[in-house]
């Protein structure tokens, strides 16, 4: 598998730092119960609470934006995030759909403004946008480019941004849902002071959406933590007797820890999120198989004794997915069409 430096580096330094990791600044991204926090601008714009959500979850729903200017406007519903720390990189996800056979056009996209005070006050400053789109007939994610703070900013103003080009009256309507506005994760450490990411982009690769999770599945044996659902293998041979499932709206850490804890098992990721696997003891994970997200990361990591991973498969999905070994494991890697992949040497 060939790649590039600069991306086994970023794998690397994520690995290795769990500093890295940062949380969705967006209190109500994923409207489970209402559109609190979000406002609609303008007298011809509406945002309101809807069932249908990204995921499918029934519990969960979505915002419906709803602009019936009699003629073109372009509207927009925002919110207002504060904790900002200038000079470090956000990125603004989501996903987004427009219901089909609306009988005016329109325009959509996500972007955000900079604000030097907190609480979105000062003087605004442009940063970053998705591409406008014109139609999603079902769910799609969209990304805006990683954009660097200016220094000094205190909050952000994130807009959904609902244009109205019909010039004829007519409502035009569109669903968002997921979103997710975050630090993209790169402490810059020795070596990237200039803070040029521009070899970094590989981490946008697939979908990384914030789980919705909810009341802790009795499957996460380890607990749940920020919607991380902790899946835990520390008894010798304690996993492997059956199946490992992940729940649907966590991501998902398997920890095998204990001697042949997972050996022989099959891991099933949640289909929408990131997801890993940890090997640490002797056979931990000897004749395992994960099973890798459809799109989000899934990440193997072998570490303590060389038998820790031995024989054990990871089946990559169309996201990120990489394995780590430390001391010579043997862990077979299949890229399939994941959009990066690293395996183990
Ligand atoms: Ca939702």
């Amino acid at each position: 598998m060939k790649v590039s430096i600069g991306l086994a580096v970023v794998v690397l330094l994520i690995a290795a730092n769990p500093c890295a990791e940062a949380q969705n600044l967006i209190v109500n991204g994923n409207f489970d119960s209402d559109v609190s926090g979000w406002t609609p601008l303008g007298a011809s714009l509406s945002a309101e609470w809807d069932p249908s959500d990204y995921a499918g979850s029934p519990s969960s729903g979505s915002l419906m934006g709803t602009n019936d200017s009699p003629t073109s406007a372009n509207l927009s519903v925002v919110s207002c995030v504060d904790s900002i720390s200038g000079g470090q990189p956000y990125q603004y996800t989501g996903w987004i759909k427009t219901p089909s056979g609306q009988t005016v056009t329109g325009l959509f996209r996500l972007y955000w403004y900079w604000y030097p005070l907190a609480s979105c006050a000062g003087a605004q400053t442009l940063a970053a946008s998705t591409p406008y789109m014109t139609s999603a007939d079902d769910w799609i994610y969209v990304s805006t480019d990683s954009e660097i703070a200016p220094p000094g900013t205190m909050s952000a103003w994130l807009v959904l941004g609902i244009y109205k080009t019909s010039a004829v009256p007519g409502t035009f309507q569109v669903y968002y849902d997921g979103l997710d506005f975050r630090h993209t994760g790169i402490n810059f450490a020795d070596g990237f002071e200039s803070g040029d990411i521009s070899e970094w982009s590989a981490m946008s690769c697939g979908n990384d959406p914030a789980p919705p999770g909810g009341s802790c599945p009795p499957e996460c044996t380890g607990g749940c933590l920020n919607n991380v659902c902790i899946v835990d293998c520390s008894l010798t041979s304690s996993c492997g007797t059956a199946d490992i499932v992940c729940p649907p709206n966590f991501t998902c850490e398997v920890e095998c820890s204990g001697d042949s804890s997972c050996s022989t098992a099959s891991i099933y990721c949640p289909a929408n999120y990131s997801c890993s696997l940890s090997c640490t003891s002797v056979n931990s994970c000897s004749m395992t198989t994960i099973n890798c997200p459809v799109s989000a990361p899934c990440e193997v990591f072998c570490s303590g004794p060389s038998s820790s991973c031995s024989a054990t498969l990871q089946l990559c999905g169309l996201g990120n997915c990489e394995a780590v070994c430390t001391a010579g494991q043997d862990v077979t890697t299949d890229c399939g069409n994941a959009c990066s992949c690293i395996g183990c040497p």
